[in-house]
């Protein structure tokens, strides 16, 4: 497989799903049995990940009373992804090395197309230029109901960033449509159920990492 017209050895997988459905928690475990066949796993986070990617998940996150239109959020998560895959996820790759990136493309199509109400041909185009090869091996869809992963978010000690102060409406469209992008592309975005109680959910993630991961070369 190639990136950007390059030779790519590495594993790339994307967490995805609305505000609250538990990335960050299955990251860790991803990590750990990513780690049985790639030495080296890099954790990161979009919009983060860079020096410019963390500080626009500043702006987004604590500015929430900093007016941004809907084009120029796209824009901007765009430009924080172009920096992260140039200096980040494409270096790793190529290195060998399996990346667990915690949001990605799919987040721009559900929250700025289907959330923001953009037109998704618009969105997809603007990938496909910064990112040619941007399609991971696996991506994981946490689905839950918008209500459970609000109430996971209020039982955070941080304040609502300005995405979890939108109405249930916009999380519905996001959620239903990270559902058709999983249903449009069912071999690279497996969906879990993450309602469940956690140890059924890390042994789901465990099943459909273990398929996706490409068998260990066999020694000399
Ligand atoms: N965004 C991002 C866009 O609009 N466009 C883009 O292109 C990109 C990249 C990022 C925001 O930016 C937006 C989307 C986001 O709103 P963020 O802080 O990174 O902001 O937001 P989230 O990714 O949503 O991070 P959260 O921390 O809110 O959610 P997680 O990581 O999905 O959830 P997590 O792991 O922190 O878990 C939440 C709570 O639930 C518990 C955990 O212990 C934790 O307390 N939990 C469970 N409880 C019961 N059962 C389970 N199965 C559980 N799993 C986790």
């Amino acid at each position: 497989m190639t990136l950007g017209g390059r030779v790519r050895r590495g594993f790339f997988l994307t967490l995805e799903g609305i505000d609250g459905a538990g990335k960050s928690t299955l990251a860790k475990t991803a990590a750990e049995l990513l780690r049985t066949r790639y030495p080296d796993v890099r954790c990161t986070r979009e919009p983060g990940g860079t020096p410019l990617g963390e500080a626009l998940r500043r702006l987004f996150l604590e500015e929430r009373g900093l007016p941004i239109g809907a084009r120029a959020e796209c824009l901007l998560f765009s430009a924080a992804r172009a920096q992260h895959l140039e200096d980040v996820i494409e270096p790793a790759l190529e290195a060998g090395t399996a990346v667990i990136c915690d949001r990605y493309v799919d987040s721009t199509l559900a929250y700025q197309g289907a959330g923001r109400g953009l037109s998704r041909e618009r969105v997809e185009a603007l990938q496909n230029w910064l990112a040619p090869s941007w399609r991971p091996d696996l991506s994981v869809l946490l689905d839950l109901p918008v209500e459970e992963g609000r109430r996971r978010g209020q039982a955070r000690a941080t304040p609502p960033n300005r995405f979890e102060d939108e109405q249930r409406t916009f999380h519905e469209a996001v959620r239903k449509c990270y559902l058709e992008l999983a249903a449009a592309e069912p071999e690279r975005i497996r969906v879990l159920d993450a309602s469940r109680p956690l140890p059924e959910v890390l042994e789901a993630l465990r099943v459909v990492l273990e398929a996706a991961m490409p068998e260990a070369e066999a020694g000399p």
